[in-house]
């Protein structure tokens, strides 16, 4: 690394080591990786996946790169050597604004984890110039901006792979650009991200707003473009259609490449469709197969069948996606007559409308595509899967009982634990030696340790050292002052109503009316929450406002800020994860039970030594077996009894609110004088409405139990070392949510690579 760092700087900037800046630094790096990634073999093997998903949050990729090419420490030594700092160094990069929030997340961790297994896999998504909008705060609210990513200095290379777009109006061109994904000591898959050259940024003014309707300059400006008007949903329709083409083109291209005689495409190409976005992969094989390859109907439709596979992130009806049939022929009515074709034979088989792909309203269900046209359906946690079987999705279940098959998530440990929290990992490898880095379950002899009083010390300063770490950051960042004694609580997650940021508040609330009125903790509370709001969702921004303003008010009173402090990270996003984490102590998982699919984040806290406060959802139930009562903070209402409440539509939380003075003058807090002196009372007045008047997630249901459970957890930690014992279990029970177990469930079950 040192000679070929020497040669580039030299070559490029005529400097040594030492007298480079970072900016120069950096530069040279992504260059030696770059070649050094291209000298790798690729994955190879008779099958080949792709992943094809509208969202790669990727992070940045220096570190994770030199990690898994195993030249991380030699690379970091070098740099000390001649004085530089490889994670200032890192500053310089900007991280790509490819994704959102967890399903992105989990795509980016399963390719790590497809390319460490040296599977032959490669994503295929779309390059966003500006990707998800960047996030300010200005009179405690959100505000967005533009989020360019993209500069010269760049993992993207741009390559001479173009295909035809066939929309309604036009044909686009597109450009395919490649990301490497080594595998940590393993052979390279790529990230295909398909853009067009015409895209132009400068149509973007006033934030984020554009001209919907100029496809040609703004198809790939964005992820998730506003979709309240038809523009903006015709505009979605359009991405979902320029990705899944270039796919399909794309796979049957190198299938071809490859000698593969497609009537046999099944058995040499499997295509995993991530949620609902890149469902018209499904009509669009089909259209090509049939039009351009001499394939009948019934022989297309068998072979797509057989080659597709599809992933459930979500029960939440508004994230099923519909189309309008209208929608669908003003942009590609080339797939209409495929799509009524596929409704057609659902129709004759199955005499039950809950199943058909074109409904009363002539919209198109996509996710009912997926199921009938796929040959395997996942949901992403045991509790989830249950749920689909048992419920949301149950008519199809009672079809394709074998179809369907529970994936639970995972994360990637070389960014979650190796690059993320290194004097964690050193003391790791230090106590049980270095197997764990590639088969994760060897974290369980940690447990050798459970009750090594210098072991638990040790990761108490560990922490400790996290802490002070993120205090720094936070300083430099957000000029804000925390205490590394007080316990760090953290709410980290995409803004949603189902997540309950809200109840989290109401704990705010709660906890600040104690310290006022003389109930003073035993040590003090730091509440930190980071979350991105959708730009169209109103209440979601609404409870952003709710948190900036309890945020300035406790801050700010001399009685409360020396037990008790908030901050809201600003930005929030995967270099922001990657900080926040490590420093945990208390990780909130405190969704509506049935409501979060699986969620990943609970996974990187718990291998961070954190412990989880959260409801039976998702994969906490996972989690809560792992590690069994003593070492998890679980409260609220179950699943079962929360379908039933809505199935009965018995929950009402103005009943509540009204018989429960202890949550009525919580809520008031919320248009109190005190607040609405710091606030704008349209967006307390609206969320308070609302809490009050219909809180679809049930905020009201648990709020007491979450309370009486966070007041219990915060007495707990005093015990320092029976605390510590809880971190030593939470890490040594991880090990079965590293995305290689889930990624080998995957291949063993769906994809048979
Ligand atoms: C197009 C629009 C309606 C839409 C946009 C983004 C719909 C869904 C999404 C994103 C969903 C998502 O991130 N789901 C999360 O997937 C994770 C990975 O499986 C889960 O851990 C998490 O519980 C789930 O909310």
């Amino acid at each position: 690394m040192e000679q070929a760092l020497q040669r580039v700087l030299q070559e490029k900037f005529q400097k040594d080591i030492k007298d480079a800046t970072k900016e120069e630094i950096y530069t040279a790096l992504l260059f030696v990786t770059k070649e050094k990634m291209q000298g790798m073999k690729a994955n190879t093997g008779d099958r080949k996946l792709y992943y094809i998903s509208a969202e790669f949050l990727i992070g940045k990729l220096l570190s994770n790169n030199l990690i898994n090419l195993g030249v991380f420490e030699e690379t970091r030594e070098v740099l000390k050597k001649y004085g530089h700092d490889l994670t200032q160094i890192e500053e310089v990069e900007l991280e790509p604004s490819l994704g959102n929030g967890g399903l992105g997340r989990l795509a980016a961790c399963f390719l790590d984890s497809i390319a460490t297994l040296g599977l032959a896999g490669d994503g295929v998504g779309l390059n966003y110039h500006d990707g998800l909008f960047l996030q300010k705060f200005a009179d405690n609210k959100q505000w967005e901006d533009k989020n360019p990513w993209i500069t010269d200095n760049t993992w993207l290379t741009k390559t001479d792979c173009h295909f035809e777009v066939p929309f309604k109006d036009f044909t686009l061109t597109s450009t395919m650009y490649d990301i490497d994904v080594p595998g940590y000591k393993s052979g390279c898959n790529k990230l295909h991200l398909f853009d067009l050259d015409s895209v132009d940024e400068s149509i973007i003014h006033d934030g984020i707003q554009f001209d919907k309707s100029d496809i040609q300059k703004n198809l790939t400006l964005f992820l998730y473009p506003d979709d309240s008007d038809e523009a903006g949903q015709l505009l979605r329709i359009y991405q979902q259609y320029f990705m899944v083409s270039n796919a399909a083109q794309l796979i049957l291209k190198e299938a071809q490449e490859r000698g593969v005689d497609l009537y046999h495409l099944h058995e040499h190409v499997c295509i995993q469709i991530n949620d609902t976005h890149p469902t018209m992969v499904i009509p669009e094989l089909i259209r090509i197969l049939t039009t351009q390859k001499g394939f009948n109907m019934d022989t297309a439709i068998d072979v797509v069948r057989k080659t597709c596979a599809y992933t459930n992130h979500t029960i939440l009806a508004e994230a099923l996606e519909k189309w309008p049939i209208a929608y669908l022929e003003k942009v590609v009515p080339q797939l209409m007559p495929i799509i009524r074709e596929l409704d057609a034979r659902v129709r004759r088989d199955f005499h039950d409308e809950r199943v058909y792909i074109i409904d009363k309203m002539d919209r198109v269900h996509m996710a009912h595509i997926d199921i009938h046209y796929g040959y395997a359906v996942n949901g992403v946690a045991a509790l989830h899967t249950e749920i689909l079987k048992e419920s949301e999705l149950k008519p199809f279940y009672d079809i394709y009982p074998e179809k369907f098959n529970n994936k639970t998530n995972g994360i990637t440990f070389r960014r979650w634990l190796l690059h993320c929290n290194h004097e964690l990992a050193d003391y790791l490898k230090e106590l049980i030696g270095e197997e764990y880095v590639e088969d994760a379950s060897q974290l369980e002899k940690l447990l050798a340790y459970k009750d090594d009083e210098k072991v638990l010390q040790r990761l108490r300063e560990i922490k400790k050292d996290a802490k002070v770490e993120l205090k720094n950051y936070l300083k430099m960042t957000q000029d804000v002052d925390v205490d590394e004694n007080s316990i760090f609580d953290i709410q980290i997650k995409r803004l949603h109503e189902y997540k309950r940021q809200q109840m989290n508040a109401l704990y705010a609330i709660y906890k600040y009316k104690e310290i006022k009125k003389g109930n003073l903790p035993a040590r003090p509370i730091t509440m930190i929450f980071g979350a991105k709001a959708a730009p169209a969702y109103t209440i979601a921004k609404d409870i952003i406002h709710l948190i900036l303003c309890l945020q300035q008010l406790v801050n700010n009173d001399p009685d409360v800020n020396k037990y008790m402090r908030i901050v809201m990270v600003e930005n929030y996003n995967v270099t922001k994860a990657e900080k926040l984490i490590p420093a945990c102590d208390i990780s909130e998982q405190i969704s509506l039970a049935s409501k979060e699919a699986s969620g990943t984040g609970n996974m990187k806290f718990m291998l961070n030594g954190a412990v989880t406060l959260g409801t039976e959802d998702g994969a906490n139930v996972e989690i809560h077996q792992l590690v069994g009562d003593d070492n998890i903070y679980i409260f609220g209402e179950k699943s079962e009894k929360v379908i039933q409440l809505y199935a009965d539509s018995a929950y009402n939380s103005r009943a509540i609110y009204e018989s429960d003075p202890q949550i009525e003058e919580l809520v008031d807090f919320i248009i109190s004088k005190e607040m609405i002196m710091i606030g704008d009372p349209v967006n307390l007045g609206r969320l308070y409405k609302e809490i009050v008047g219909k809180d679809w997630f049930m905020t009201l249901l648990d709020v007491k139990d979450y309370i009486r459970t966070k007041e219990q957890m915060l007495a707990d930690y005093e015990d320092e070392k029976a605390w510590a014992k809880k971190m030593l279990v939470n890490i040594a029970k991880a090990g079965f949510f590293s995305s290689d177990r889930t990624i080998a469930e995957y291949n063993r079950d769906i994809w048979h690579l």
